[in-house]
């Protein structure tokens, strides 16, 4: 398992980024076909990955329990084995959806799972990158929730849940009453109300970054920050199926 942040892109190479794929909503059965997508690109841009990033909200609700995991999603852990074991190396950040992750993807998949964001070089470029819930101001509501969600007290008690029930108020949470969500699903702001550019802006007067790369906005966005420096936002795969491509010189936001 590789869990370095310096990744060397070789001639003819490149760098792929997706998120908020949020498989098993709004029931396992109605995302499959968004899942055979999403799997027929991991098939696709494997012959020339030089990494693949994942950016969090692979699924809809996700948590581990210590010998249980939830059902379903049998293609996309398969590609994603598969990928990992030919020597491409995958990284996970984990979303607001599924940041109860617990070693299963570093242990039977050799993905490094991320809790938080992290900066990144490929070659000479540094691109900091994250799945983007609970940065900069407002969005209040989550960001109190995800205190509760985080806490490990919390998490043992919701453990000691029957799996059958605790997955189904999991799911609830995420599809019906979108406490998990937040505000993720809302339309653009315009720049200067977007929290994720407020955040990005405040991060460049501590230190440059070339690139930004969140995702959990469910809109694709490109957004130059300054001369030298871009935010730009994946997109979802329930809407649009945008990814991120990194050669070493050029980022550019596509549609599968
Ligand atoms: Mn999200």
């Amino acid at each position: 398992m590789t869990k370095s942040n310096d990744i060397h892109i070789a001639e003819g190479k490149k760098i792929y980024f997706a998120s908020d794929n949020h498989l098993g909503a709004p029931t396992n059965e109605a995302s499959r076909p968004r899942e055979k997508k999403f799997v027929a690109w991991l098939d696709d841009i494997k012959h020339d990955a030089a990494a693949i990033f994942l950016m969090g909200d692979l699924f809809d609700f996700w948590f581990e329990y210590k010998t249980v995991v939830p059902k379903g999603f049998t293609r996309t852990l398969g590609k994603l084995a598969e990928i990992s074991d030919s020597g491409i190396p995958i990284h996970y950040f984990v979303g607001n959806h599924d940041l109860w992750m617990n070693g299963y993807f570093e242990e039977e998949l050799g993905i490094p799972v991320y809790h938080k964001p992290q900066e990144f070089t490929f070659n000479k470029t540094s691109v900091f990158i994250g799945h983007g819930d609970g940065l900069g101001p407002g969005d209040k509501g989550y960001k109190r929730m995800k205190k509760v969600f985080t806490n490990p007290f919390f998490q043992w008690l919701f453990k000691w849940m029957h799996p059958d029930i605790g997955v189904k108020i999991g799911q609830y949470m995420s599809v019906k009453n979108k406490m998990i969500s937040g505000d993720d699903d809302a339309k653009f702001l315009g720049e200067d109300n977007e929290w994720l550019v407020a955040y990005c802006k405040r991060k460049l007067k501590e230190k440059h970054s070339d690139f930004f790369v969140f995702g959990h906005r469910h809109l694709p966005l490109e957004i130059q920050l300054n001369e030298t420096s871009k935010y730009i936002n994946l997109g979802d795969w329930i809407q649009y199926y945008t990814y991120g491509v990194f050669d070493g010189e050029n980022f550019e936001l596509k549609t599968y």
